[in-house]
């Protein structure tokens, strides 16, 4: 993208799981998860359409290693729907660890979008589960609305912002990643993975002070 980005009314932010588990202390911790809260708090000011992914599992759900005797986290299985690989408990519903970081501060989200709540599938993405074909309503929800372009935070970057990135530009959306606002868990080259994935896309990966420099230019 050339120059500085100015969000408009067909531009929404989706700040992805930005959840007390995915953060240091929590129970699928990412390696400074929490150093995404200020810069997306700071970034969701400039957009009048913001939307929170929060991942949402019921107790004992397929994706949790401890569903599955004899099985270690990052251990992989077969599910119905393709290769699953198994993490910690984390994000059960109605649990601390599910809340939104304590400090994210985005009081004018307009949608609270929950994934993962099915017992027996997981979903990455905020549009598809891991199935690829059980819609989330999200992509109809942004069409009817009038979004065209999606901007995407939080965590985490080689997970759930890679496939929501992914669905969002094959369903037609125009997908920008805040890429200073992001962490990785980082399995087995998944970051070089996801960078690689984008660039063959053509998604694009912007610093969040393009956002910020145009706001400065703009009142000046
Ligand atoms: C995520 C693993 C399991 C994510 C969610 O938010 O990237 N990763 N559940
Ligand atoms: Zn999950």
């Amino acid at each position: 993208m050339k120059g500085n980005i100015l969000p408009g009314e067909h531009d929404i932010f989706l700040v992805v799981d930005v959840q007390n588990d995915f953060c240091p202390g929590g129970r699928l911790a990412v390696p400074r998860g929490d150093e995404v809260v200020p810069v997306i708090n700071r970034i969701a000011k400039r957009f009048a359409h913001v939307i929170l992914v929060q991942d949402w599992h019921p107790p004992g759900h397929l994706s949790f290693a401890s569903a599955h005797p004899g099985m270690q986290c990052l251990d992989t299985i077969e599910a119905t729907y393709g290769q699953q690989i198994l993490w910690p408990d984390h994000c059960v519903q109605g649990t601390q660890g599910a809340g939104f970081r304590y400090d994210l501060a985005i009081p004018h989200a307009e949608l609270i979008l929950r994934k993962g709540y099915r017992p027996n599938i997981d979903s990455y993405s905020a549009f598809y589960e891991n199935d690829h074909q059980t819609a989330t309503g999200l992509a109809g929800y942004l069409r009817e609305r009038g979004f065209r372009r999606l901007f995407l935070a939080g965590l985490t970057f080689d997970f759930c912002i890679r496939y929501t990135a992914e669905d969002a530009f094959q369903a037609g959306f125009d997908v920008v990643i805040i890429e200073d606002g992001c962490r990785s868990i980082g399995i087995d080259g998944s970051e070089a993975e996801t960078r690689n994935r984008f660039r063959e896309l053509g998604i694009e990966c912007i610093q969040s002070a393009a956002i910020d420099a145009t706001q400065r230019e703009n009142r000046q």
